[in-house]
């Protein structure tokens, strides 16, 4: 799906502003829906994009449960006359209702992709119409990320976190009980948007860069929509450097195009070299920015054009005070020149795909991106087998197929991640039969054929019997914290010897979750949990540790700032790993890595 950028034909109206909005509760909205007042006497005020649970200090905002109504007028201007109109969404969390004059045109379950819908027809030129979007923010055992219906959180005490209807019956009324360590923001996230395009035109373009000596070698293909009389339907494709200068054209809806004396995408700070391809096709244009490099596992190696690459980094969210899990534009381009401070090189996606302006801004930066589904929570705690009991499978291959058609042409996504921390311990080869289908497809989904893996959590490796299998083995380890508590000594042996047993396995291993928690401003001479001085010290020891393996090919620390997660008795106002507060200031922790990754280059630090 290609992103909406305006040009010579192509028009974008953004629908961002101040909406009208109110609670509803958890009865389905069906199939017409006229006005807000049906749901609520009161008609608030709310900002799009950006979740709407801080928007108001109200427990019904903070804590809702089920349907919530945001209601704008739309016009399409009469100068779009004669074009296709499309009506946009980047993303509504988690499930989307969408109502043009009350009619129902469109449904959207996910929370994290865009999906759209040409409203030519409905919205003619010169009109306007009443757009209301419901959405609910309910999750559960079918939705991804996961929810307990009934039960609780992952950090629940009153049981362990399997459907109790029971309880919820005795005790608890329905309420989002997250299976994930994150707060369940919600709402109009990202950017509503009409665009334009000619009626004859470019759906869609996937460009696989490969290099070959000095050249880059570019596989594209053009999907087109629409009969465009003038032409009969001939695509252009032309290749433009940095400085705006044609290097190379085809004609053809796909084909290879040779780039000689090629500038290779390179990882920050390295040169993350951009050229544009300028596709036309009758009336139509669109540019697609794209990078020439290559990506490949080979034996122990990560390789990025042909050189084994050392990951610097984190696991992140996108989180903040007002916007929630909204878009804000200022805080990425705050958190990339933060990663360049720290000297870090990569991050996670973790645990869903982020807004489509962090990748593009990560391109243009030279920052390697490993991108995940939203498929959190997929464990139950070993009280039942979850690939069984959770209706999810189709769904998951349905984010995989959204994330890779709308990330596959980034030059800054180098993995796939399909999930965080599913249960592979307790039912190993209902877990194997699960995840190695999704590998299979992933690879099969992916043009360009990235490396795949998923995120295991701490659990008994041996036991666990397709980790093993992925491309690249990310594990999240918490010695030292969640067990071994404050004994490093201890941690650092549990971390060997399952560090011995990964060495057997002849893969790249890379660490992509561990940490401590840190109350930034605890401070203690004798280190102990929670001060400044042990989440430093945690690091410092296990780092020491991993540099002694060469098949270790990468450190992703847990968090990059402090975040918002549900209220429960292990979180302190929220999840404080950081190595940055959430108003991002450093902690001690954020200092330590800042020199030691100034010492590690981006690669040939295991050579
Ligand atoms: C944590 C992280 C959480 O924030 C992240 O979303 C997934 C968790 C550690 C799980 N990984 O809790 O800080 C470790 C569980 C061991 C029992």
């Amino acid at each position: 799906m290609l992103y909406p950028r305006e040009n010579e034909v192509r028009a974008i109206s953004d629908l961002s502003g101040i909406w009208d909005f109110c609670l509803g509760d958890a009865c389905n909205p069906g199939d017409t829906c006229h006005s807000l007042n049906v749901f609520c006497s009161q008609v608030d005020r709310i900002a799009v994009p950006a979740s709407y649970n801080d928007q108001k200090d109200d427990p019904a905002y903070r804590r809702h449960y089920g349907w919530a109504y945001y209601q704008r007028r739309v016009t399409v201007p009469s100068c779009y006359a004669g074009q296709r109109v499309v009506l946009r969404f980047d993303a509504v969390t988690h499930h989307a209702r969408i109502y043009l004059n009350g009619s129902l045109v469109m449904e959207h379950k996910g929370g994290f992709l865009p999906f759209e819908l040409d409203v030519t027809r409905q919205i003619p030129a010169g009109t306007s119409a009443q757009l209301i979007v419901a959405v609910d923010n309910r999750v559960n055992h079918s939705t991804l990320p996961v929810g307990n219906e009934g039960g609780t959180a992952f950090f629940g005490s009153d049981n362990p976190g399997i459907p109790s209807v029971e309880a919820a019956k005795l005790w608890r009324k329905s309420q989002n009980l997250p299976n994930f360590d994150f707060f369940n923001y919600a709402g109009i996230n990202r950017p509503v948007r009409l665009y334009t395009t000619p009626k004859a035109y470019i759906r869609d373009i996937t460009l696989v860069p490969d290099i070959r000596g000095t050249d880059g070698i570019v596989a594209y293909q053009v999907e087109t929509a629409g009969e465009d009389e003038e032409t009969g339907g001939a695509v252009k494709v032309e290749i433009v450097d940095a400085h705006g200068t044609a290097v190379a054209s085809a004609e053809g809806s796909c084909g290879r195009i040779v780039v000689p004396n090629a500038s290779l995408w390179q990882p920050w700070p390295g040169t993350p070299y951009l050229y544009t391809a300028r596709v036309t096709y009758g009336q139509d244009r669109y540019e697609q920015p794209f990078g020439i490099r290559t990506v490949k596992v080979e034996g122990k190696q990560f390789l990025i054009n042909g050189q084994p690459f050392y990951f610097k980094g984190f696991g992140k969210h996108e989180d903040s005070a007002f916007h929630g899990r909204g878009l804000d534009l200022c805080l990425d381009v705050k958190d990339v020149n933060l990663i360049h401070w720290l000297h870090a090189n990569s991050f996670r996606t973790s645990h869903y795909p982020y807004a489509e302006e962090m990748y593009e801004l990560c391109d243009r930066e030279g920052i390697v991106i490993i991108d995940e589904t939203p498929a959190v929570g997929i464990n139950a705690g070993g009280h039942c087998d979850p690939y069984q009991v959770f209706s999810i499978r189709e769904h998951h291959e349905q984010v995989l197929r959204d994330m890779i058609d709308r990330d596959k042409n980034h030059p800054c996504v180098v993995m796939w991640s399909m999930g965080n921390e599913p249960d592979t311990e307790h039912f190993p080869e209902s877990a194997y039969d699960y995840w190695q289908e999704l590998y299979k497809l992933t690879h099969q989904l992916d043009p360009a054929n990235r490396p795949v893996t998923f995120v295991c959590c701490q659990n008994h490796y041996e036991q666990d019997l397709v980790t093993r299998t992925m491309d690249v083995v990310c594990i999240n380890r918490y010695y030292g914290w969640y067990n071994l508590s404050g004994d490093l000594d201890a941690a650092c042996y549990g971390l060997n010897q399952e560090l011995d047993f990964w060495e057997k396995q002849g893969k790249p291993v890379m660490i992509t979750e561990y940490g401590a928690d840190a109350v930034a401003g605890i401070h203690n001479c004798v280190p102990e949990m929670f001060s400044e001085e042990y989440q430093t010290e945690y690091y410092e020891r296990q780092n020491a540790e991993f540099d002694k393996r060469d098949f270790f090919i990468g450190e992703h620390v847990w968090n990059f700032a402090d975040f918002g997660t549900i209220q429960g008795c292990m979180r302190v106002d929220g999840n404080k790993k950081g190595l940055l507060t959430r108003e991002r200031r450093p902690k001690m922790a954020a200092h330590y890595f800042r020199k030691r990754w100034g010492q590690i280059p981006n690669f040939g630090y295991k050579d």
